[in-house]
C-alpha cells in the first residue's frame, strides 16, 4: 500500500472542493464536512483522487438526484423529495428550474410519525447522514487498517476518524443517540429501517476502515455495487463457527508449516518463501471452495514465484516428495532442459473434501518474466471452456496471483485486463490475488508506482477490489468468499489484495536491511499471522494450546515423511510437472508418420464452391458490391480448379473443419484480413452486427470455425493463443500479427513459451504465427518479420547433418523446438498448415506470409498441388528449363520467399532460364539439408548463391549459411569423429511417454566436459536401447522405437572439438543487401535501387 500525505494539503486547498454541489455549500454543515474529509484523503496524493472525503461522486450523486427528481419525485428517497421540495437546494446554472411536484409533503414519514413537512434541520441532518454513509462507501478504504506492520496507517490514531467526521458534520455527542431513517443505498442496518447515530458511525467505520477496504463505488452498476454493499455491511458478514475458525487455523498451519520445513531442510536454497503473507494459501483454498460450491469444476492458476511451491503443496496437493525431489539436484529422467523448481507448472485431478466435489487444478508453469502468463493463462481458461461448451465460465475459472510491484509495472497486466470482457477472449470473469507485501525486490512502492494503490490497474474494467490485511485471516476468508460469488454471479473480474508483508529477503539468501532497514526491524518483531491468529482462538475459546500445537506437529510429520520419500528418488521427471496433459493424444501413435495432408478434388471444390458463395439468402443479406467481386473472382477460380493464397488458406481451414479440427484464427483484424484479401466475415450493410462467416457452414458436422478481431494488443493477444493452443491438440491455433514486425512487442512470449516450451516444460503447441513479412518499398516498420530472430532460436545444428534416411523430414521436425517457414505458394500454405495436425506430435509454426503475393497472378496454385498424393514441398526445385539440363547451369540462387518472384522475372527479362535455376526453400528451419544437397549435386558445376531481400545480417542468411556449407560438405557423419563420443540419453519426448533411466548420469550430464578431459579411446554411451560402447552405433540408435530426441542436434557429437569436415571447394556466396541497422529503407527509390542490384547480382552468370 502506497501512502503520500500530499493528499491532506491538496484536500484542502480551495481547488479540491470547487466541485461541491451547490448545496453543500451553502449548507452550514458543508466546510466541516470539506476539513473532516481531508483527513481520510491519505491513501491518495494525485490531484483526482485528492478530493475530499464526500467530494467528487458526492456532488455529482446531489446532481443526479436533483435530476432524476425533477423528472420523477417519486424515484427518490423521500427525504431527497423533502429537500428539493423545500428549496433548500440551488441548482447549478445548468441545471433545469424546479418543476411543481405532486407529492404532497406529508409523504415523508419520518420515524414512523405522519407528520406535516420535518423542520429543515431533520432534513441537513438526515442529508448529512446519507452524505457520510456515501463517504465510507467510496472512500473508507482510504482509511482502512490494511497494513499489519501499521507502516502506513492512516493520520487518524484510534478512533478518531469516527469523531472528526461527525464533529464536521455539526453533530456532537448529544446526537449520537439521535435516530436516523438510513437510505437504501445501505445495509448496515440489517432488518433496521433506522439506528441511532453512533450506531450507524460505528457500523460504517467497522464496514469500510478496519480491515477490508472496499473499493467499488466507480461501478457504473448500481445492481453490482449494491451487491458489494450488501456483502460487506450486512450485520454479522464477519462471523465465523469454530469448525470454519478450526479449518482456516488448520490451513495457515499447513502454509506456515511448509515455508518453515523448507526453511529447516534446505536453508541455503531459494524458494521466495511466502512469509508475511502465508493466508494467501488458505485465501486460495477458500476460493477453490466456495467456487467450486458453485459449481466450478475447473481451475487454471498462474503465479509468479512467491509461495509457489507451497501454492502447489497445499492448495494442489502435488505430493510433498515430488516437490522435495526439485530440491536434490537430481538428473533429470526425462528429455528437456527443465526449469528452476518455482517455475514448474501441474495438473492435479483431485476430490475437495470440503465440498465433496471433483476438481481440477493446474497452475500453468511460467518464466521468470513476471506476469507473462497471465494472458497464457486466460488463453488456456477460455479453451476449456469451449471444449467443455462451459459457454459461461460456470465449470471453468482462471484465477491469477500476482506480486504487488509486477502487477503494476508489467504492461501486459492492463492488456490481459483488456481481454476480460470481449466476446471471443473473455473468461466469465477471473480472479486475481495480488500477494502485496509492499515491496518489489528491494524497490519500495513509492518509486515503483504513480497510482495510488497496486491494483489500480483493475479500475479500468471496473472490477471491484477488495484491500484486505492479511494478518486478518477471517477478514481475509470473508473477501474470498466474495470475490468467489462475484464471479458466480457477475462473471466478472475482481481483485483482492492481499495486504502483507514478506518476512524474509527478496528470497531466503537476500539480507533486506541492507534496502529496508525500518522495515525490517519492524517485521522482526511482528509475530506470523499463525501465531496471532492462534493466539485469538485460544483467548476466545475456540482451541487449546495443545490442539495447535498438535495441529502443527502432524503436518511436520507429513512433511519428514515426504522428505524420507523424497530421498529414495534418483530422478526427477519434468513430465511430473506437466500443466497440461493431453490424454490420449500419443498413445498408440507411430511417432514418425504424418498423416497424408493431400485431400480429395471434390472436397476442394466443395470448400471452395461455399468459400466463394454469398450467404444462402442473400436476397435479404446484403453485401457490399466490392465483395461480390471477390467471390465471383473466387468461384472463377474454383471453376478453373486454382487457388489463390486466400483460397489456400480457407482449403486448409475447411478441410480440417470437415475432419473434426477446430481452427481458431485469431489477431488484429483477422476477419477482412489487413490487406483486405482475407474476407472470412460478411457483413450485413443494412442491418447491424448481421454477419455471414462461410467457414463456419462448409459441412453439417464440421467442427467450429472461430476467427476474431482481437483487442490492439501483441503481448497478450499471442499469449492467450499460445494458451489456447496447450489445451487441445486437435485444434488448429492461429495467431497473426498486423505486421510482422509488430510481434516483437510479444517477444516474451515468443522467446519464453513459444519456443522454449516443450524443452522447459514438456509441453507442446501447434501454435501457427503467420507474419507478414516482406521488403515492399514500405519503409523500415510493415517490412520484417524479423525471421532471423526466429531462426536464431531454431534449436538444429548449424554444423551437424542428420543421417539420411526416409523419415529425414520428420525426424528433424519432430527433434526441434519449431518451424520457420517462408512458402510462395498457396498450395504450400495449405499443406504446411494442415501439416499441423497431420504430425504425431506439436510444434509451433512461425510462417512469414505474403503482402503483395496475396494478389500476385503467379502466386497461385492448380488444385493438382492440394490434392490427395501432394505433400508439403520443403523446397520447391526449379522445374523449368534450367531443372531439366542441369548439368550446364552455371548458377543455382536459392532463395525464399516473394523474392523468387521477382528473381524469375529478372531471369526471364534476361534470358538466363536455362543458365540459371532458382530453388525455393520452403522451411527454412529445421534446414532441408538433405534436399539441398541433392541439389547442389544436380547443378554440380553451378555456382550456388543465396539471394535474399533482407539485409545481409538480417533475413535467412546467417542462419542458412552456415547449414549450407554442412549440407555441401556432408562429411561429418558422427561416426567420423576421432575423438571418442558421448551421447545423450534415447528417448521418447511423448509428453506422457515415460523413459528409461540410466546411471550413467555423469557422463550423460556433462558430454562436453567428459569429452574435453577424457584421455580413453573408447568411451561408453547409452542408449534407450542399451548400452553400446566405442563407435557409435546408428542402426540401434535410430531404432524407430526408440526416437532420438536430438536427432537435429546429438549431444556431443556436433561441438566436439577436432571433429573433421572433408571439404569438397563448393561454397555458397551471398546475394542482397549489404548489413543494415534498419529493417528497410524509408525512401521507395532507393529501396527499387537495392532490390534491381541484388536481382541483377543474383541473376548474372
Ligand atoms: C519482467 C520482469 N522484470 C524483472 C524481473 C526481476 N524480478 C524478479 S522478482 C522482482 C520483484 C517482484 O516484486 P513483486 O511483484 O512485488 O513480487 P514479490 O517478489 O514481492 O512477491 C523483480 C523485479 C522479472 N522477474 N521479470
Ligand atoms: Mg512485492
Amino acid at each position: 500500500m502506497h501512502r503520500a500525505h500530499t493528499a491532506f494539503s491538496l484536500a484542502l486547498s480551495p481547488m479540491a472542493h470547487k466541485n461541491f454541489a451547490t448545496w453543500l455549500l451553502n449548507s452550514s454543515s458543508s466546510q466541516k464536512l470539506i476539513k473532516a474529509s481531508a483527513a481520510s484523503a491519505v491513501r491518495t496524493y494525485n490531484s483526482a483522487a485528492a478530493e475530499p472525503f464526500a467530494n467528487g461522486s458526492t456532488a455529482s450523486y446531489v446532481e443526479e438526484m436533483y435530476n432524476a427528481w425533477l423528472r420523477d419525485p417519486s424515484s427518490v428517497h423521500t427525504s431527497w423529495d423533502a429537500y428539493f421540495r423545500s428549496n433548500s437546494y440551488v441548482s447549478p446554472p445548468n441545471l433545469a428550474p424546479v418543476q411543481a411536484n405532486t407529492l404532497p409533503l406529508t409523504a415523508f414519514n419520518f420515524g414512523g410519525a405522519v407528520s406535516a413537512a420535518p423542520d429543515s434541520k431533520t432534513i441537513d441532518d438526515h442529508l448529512a447522514v446519507q452524505a457520510i454513509i456515501r463517504s465510507y462507501q467510496i472512500r473508507g478504504h482510504n482509511i482502512a487498517h490494511l497494513d499489519p506492520l501499521e507502516i502506513n496507517t492512516p493520520d487518524l490514531p484510534g478512533n478518531s476518524s469516527t469523531k472528526t467526521i461527525y464533529a464536521n458534520f455539526s453533530f456532537g455527542e448529544q446526537d449520537m443517540e439521535r435516530q436516523f431513517k438510513l437510505p437504501s443505498t445501505t445495509f448496515i442496518g440489517g432488518d433496521e429501517a433506522s439506528l441511532p447515530l453512533k450506531e450507524i458511525l460505528n457500523r460504517l467505520e467497522n464496514v469500510y476502515c478496519n480491515k477490508i477496504g472496499v473499493e467499488f463505488m466507480f461501478i457504473n452498476s448500481l445492481e453490482q455495487c449494491n451487491w458489494i454493499r450488501k456483502r460487506f455491511e450486512t450485520p454479522g458478514v464477519l462471523s465465523f463457527s469454530p469448525e470454519e475458525k478450526r479449518l482456516i487455523l488448520a490451513r495457515l498451519t499447513r502454509a506456515t508449516g511448509f515455508e518453515a520445513f523448507l526453511a529447516k531442510k534446505y536453508s541455503s536454497e531459494k524458494r521466495f518463501g511466502l512469509e508475511g503473507c502465508e493466508i494467501m494459501i488458505p485465501a486460495l483454498k477458500e476460493i477453490i471452495d466456495v467456487s467450486t460450491e458453485l459449481g466450478v469444476e475447473s481451475v487454471i492458476m498462474g503465479m509468479p514465484h512467491r509461495g509457489r511451491l507451497n501454492t502447489l503443496a497445499n492448495v494442489c496437493r502435488k505430493p510433498l516428495n515430488q516437490i522435495f525431489t526439485q530440491f536434490a539436484g537430481l538428473e533429470a529422467a526425462d528429455d528437456g532442459s527443465g526449469d528452476v523448481k518455482y517455475h514448474l507448472g501441474t495438473y492435479i485431478e483431485r476430490l475437495n473434501r470440503v465440498t465433496n466435489k471433483n476438481i481440477r487444478l493446474a497452475v500453468v508453469a511460467n518464466p521468470s518474466h513476471l506476469e507473462a502468463v497471465d494472458p497464457v493463462v486466460q488463453g488456456k481458461t477460455r479453451a476449456e471452456q469451449f471444449y467443455r461448451g462451459d459457454q459461461e465460465g460456470k465449470k471453468v475459472m482462471s484465477i491469477l496471483i500476482h506480486g504487488d510491484a509486477a502487477f503494476c509495472g508489467q504492461g501486459v497486466v492492463y492488456e490481459t485486463m483488456h481481454l476480460s470482457d470481449l466476446p471471443d477472449y473473455t473468461t466469465h470473469g477471473t480472479i486475481h490475488v495480488v500477494a502485496n507485501n509492499q515491496i518489489g525486490f528491494t524497490t519500495d512502492p513509492r518509486f515503483s508506482r504513480s497510482s495510488p494503490y497496486c491494483t489500480d490497474v483493475a479500475r479500468v474494467v471496473n472490477a471491484p477490489i477488495f484491500h484486505v490485511n492479511a494478518d486478518d485471516p477471517e477478514a481475509v476468508m470473508h473477501v474470498c468468499k466474495v470475490a468467489a460469488e462475484w464471479r458466480a454471479t457477475f462473471h466478472k473480474d475482481c481483485v483482492i489484495d492481499l495486504v502483507g508483508y514478506r518476512r524474509n529477503g527478496h528470497n531466503e539468501i537476500d539480507e533486506p536491511m541492507f534496502t529496508q532497514p525500518l522495515m525490517y526491524q519492524k517485521i522482526r518483531k511482528h509475530k506470523n499471522c499463525l501465531d496471532l491468529y492462534a493466539d485469538k482462538l485460544i483467548a476466545e475459546g475456540t482451541v487449546t494450546a495443545e490442539e495447535v500445537k498438535s495441529v502443527a506437529a502432524k503436518y511436520e510429520n507429513i512433511c519428514e515423511e515426504a522428505f524420507a520419500l523424497a530421498k529414495t528418488e534418483t530422478h526427477v521427471k519434468y513430465k511430473d510437472w506437466l500443466d497440461s496433459p493431453w490424454s490420449g493424444f500419443f498413445e498408440g501413435k507411430d511417432p514418425l508418420k504424418v498423416a497424408p495432408t493431400g485431400v480429395k478434388e471434390e472436397t476442394l471444390i466443395h470448400i471452395g464452391n461455399r468459400f466463394s458463395s454469398p450467404p444462402p439468402n442473400a436476397a435479404e443479406f446484403v453485401i457490399h458490391k466490392g465483395l461480390m467481386r471477390v467471390l465471383a473472382a473466387r468461384k472463377a477460380m474454383v471453376d478453373e480448379k486454382v487457388a489463390d493464397w486466400a483460397l489456400g488458406e480457407a482449403m486448409a481451414f475447411g478441410s480440417l473443419l470437415k475432419e473434426g479440427i477446430h481452427v481458431r484464427l485469431s489477431g488484429q483484424d483477422v476477419e477482412r484480413g489487413t490487406f483486405s484479401h482475407r474476407h472470412h466475415v460478411l457483413h450485413h450493410q443494412l442491418v447491424d452486427k448481421a454477419t455471414y462467416n462461410s467457414l463456419q457452414h462448409m459441412y453439417p458436422d464440421q467442427a467450429p470455425y472461430s476467427v476474431s478481431n482481437s483487442s490492439l494488443s501483441e503481448y497478450a493477444v499471442l499469449g492467450f493463443e499460445h494458451g489456447y493452443s496447450m489445451t487441445n491438440p486437435n485444434a488448429l491455433v492461429l495467431w497473426e500479427a498486423q505486421f510482422g514486425d509488430f510481434c516483437n512487442t510479444a517477444q516474451a512470449i515468443i522467446d519464453q513459451f513459444i519456443s522454449s516450451g516443450q524443452s522447459k516444460w514438456v509441453r507442446q503447441s501447434g501454435l501457427v504465427m503467420l507474419l507478414p513479412h516482406g521488403m515492399e518499398g514500405m519503409g523500415p516498420e510493415h517490412s520484417s518479420c524479423r525471421v532471423e530472430r526466429f531462426l536464431q532460436m531454431s534449436s538444429d545444428d548449424p554444423d551437424y547433418f542428420p543421417p539420411e534416411s526416409d523419415e529425414f523430414a520428420i525426424r528433424q521436425l519432430h527433434d526441434i523446438n519449431w518451424i520457420v517457414a517462408n512458402c510462395t505458394t498457396p498450395a504450400n500454405l495449405f499443406h504446411i498448415l494442415r501439416r499441423q495436425i497431420a504430425l504425431p506430435f506439436r510444434k509451433p509454426l512461425i510462417l512469414c506470409t505474403p503482402k503483395s503475393l496475396l494478389r500476385h497472378p503467379e502466386a497461385k496454385s492448380p488444385f493438382s498441388d492440394m490434392s490427395e498424393g501432394s505433400e508439403f514441398q520443403r523446397i520447391i526445385p526449379d522445374r523449368g528449363p534450367a531443372g531439366d539440363n542441369a548439368s550446364n547451369v552455371k548458377k543455382v540462387v536459392f532463395c525464399t520467399g516473394r523474392v523468387y518472384y521477382d528473381l524469375t522475372k529478372t531471369r526471364a527479362e534476361k534470358q538466363l532460364e536455362k543458365d540459371i535455376a532458382i530453388v525455393r526453400v520452403e522451411q527454412v528451419s529445421p534446414f532441408p539439408f538433405d534436399l539441398i544437397k541433392e541439389q547442389a549435386n544436380l547443378y554440380k558445376n553451378a555456382e550456388l548463391v543465396w539471394a535474399q531481400e533482407e539485409h545481409k545480417n538480417q533475413g535467412c542468411w546467417t542462419y542458412v549459411q552456415p547449414r549450407f556449407l554442412t549440407a555441401l560438405n556432408h562429411s561429418r557423419d558422427i561416426s567420423q569423429s576421432d575423438e571418442q563420443s558421448t551421447f545423450s540419453n534415447t528417448t521418447n519426448t511423448n509428453q506422457e511417454s515415460d523413459t528409461d533411466s540410466d546411471s550413467n548420469s555423469d557422463k550423460k550430464s556433462k558430454p562436453w566436459l567428459s569429452r574435453m578431459f577424457a584421455s580413453d579411446k573408447t568411451d561408453t554411451v547409452t542408449t534407450g536401447s542399451g548400452t553400446v560402447t566405442g563407435e557409435f552405433n546408428a542402426a540401434k540408435h535410430f531404432d524407430l522405437k526408440n526416437v532420438r530426441h536430438d536427432f537435429n542436434r546429438p549431444a556431443g557429437i556436433a561441438a566436439a572439438p577436432g571433429v573433421r569436415i572433408a571439404k569438397t571447394g563448393r561454397k555458397i556466396s551471398y546475394a542482397g543487401r549489404a548489413c543494415g541497422a534498419s529493417t528497410a529503407t524509408g525512401s521507395k527509390a532507393q529501396h527499387i535501387r537495392e532490390l534491381n542490384a541484388l536481382l541483377n547480382d543474383a541473376i548474372s552468370t
